[in-house]
């Protein structure tokens, strides 16, 4: 059956502490991400940009930066990764920063509650995202999804799904970590989030690690991605806002990748965080691309 996938673009960097992964939709754009998806064989529409508020670019108020405007983009986000979802098609959110995530996975989450599916998030980042306004180094909120998913946020902010919290941490398994706050840390273990750190990948080697984390999925798992691209190795992937060295790399991002096309289950997506002001002639957008790819299944694979 011809997969149909639906491209989201929310350009905004509402949550960030740089300007220009607003421009994220459109350097994937530019890199042919519909048409090499079609080449592929799925049926890709795009559906545009979501129109959120603009980035008034304050200082934190509360622990927060923009928290209202954050509001807002992940309310628009929710409702067109849902509707997507309610026409059984795989929605693809083309970031704008991770702060959004929060949008995306809440809808995957309440779709899987309405169609009685069991959810996984697969959380490819080099951060853990599990700040609050506590811990907070900086107040941005793409510093701070995972825990809203968890039900550790702002009311307005982890109500977005329905339902609080909307995702158990035990669905969500972390790769490529290697930049956590301290205070970040403490949280991360006291909820008992299962991280794949750096050093866990370099000791056990990626295989090993997504053998792991695609484990005890059943025929009846929605499988979710949530891809930020500082995910990748800095000196491959410089377009992005928030660079940590020592990530996967292209082979070993690949590999990931490979593995999750293999389960066959992949059934929602989100990209963030490419910040074409930061790149080189667009290249971290094109590499996001062939990532992409390979996670629908183009393979360099001889033996069949
Ligand atoms: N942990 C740092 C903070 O909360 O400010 C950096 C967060 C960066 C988040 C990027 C998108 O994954
Ligand atoms: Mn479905
Ligand atoms: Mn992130
Ligand atoms: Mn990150």
């Amino acid at each position: 059956m011809t997969q149909l996938v639906s491209l989201i673009g929310a350009p905004t960097d509402i949550g960030a502490g740089a300007k220009g992964s607003r421009m994220g939709p459109e350097a994937l754009r530019v890199a042919d991400f519909a048409a090499t998806l079609e080449s592929h064989g799925l049926q890709v529409e795009d559906r545009g940009n979501l129109a959120g508020p603009a980035n008034p670019w304050q200082p934190p108020d509360g622990g927060y930066r923009h928290l209202q405007q954050v509001v807002e983009w992940n309310r628009l986000v929710h409702e067109a990764v849902l509707a997507e979802l309610r026409l059984g098609r795989l929605p693809i959110l083309m970031g704008g920063d991770h702060c959004l995530g929060l949008g995306s996975i809440s809808a995957v989450a309440r779709h899987c509650r309405e169609a009685g599916k069991k959810l996984r998030v697969l959380w490819l980042d080099a951060h853990a995202d599990f700040n609050t306004n506590e811990l907070t180094p900086s107040g941005n909120i793409h510093g701070m999804p995972v825990a809203c998913l968890c039900g550790y946020g702002p009311k307005e902010l982890i109500e977005i799904g329905g339902q609080v919290p909307a995702v158990n941490p035990k669905w969500i398994r972390q790769i490529g970590i290697r930049s956590v706050d301290p205070g970040e840390k403490r949280f991360v273990h006291q909820v008992g989030l299962e991280v794949f750190d750096m050093r866990y990948i370099d000791e056990m080697g990626m295989r090993h690690t997504m053998e792991l984390a695609l484990a005890t999925m059943d025929d009846n798992t929605h499988l979710h991605v949530s891809f930020d691209v500082d995910f990748l190795d800095a000196d491959i992937a410089p377009g992005v806002g928030t660079t940590v060295p020592g990530g996967p790399t292209y082979r070993e991002a690949q590999l990931c990748m490979e593995m999750i096309a293999d389960t066959g289950r992949l059934a929602s997506l989100d990209v963030m965080e490419i910040n074409p002001a930061l790149d080189v002639r667009n290249r971290t957008a094109i590499l996001a691309v062939d990532m992409i790819e390979s996670l629908f299944g183009k393979s360099t694979l001889m033996r069949r």
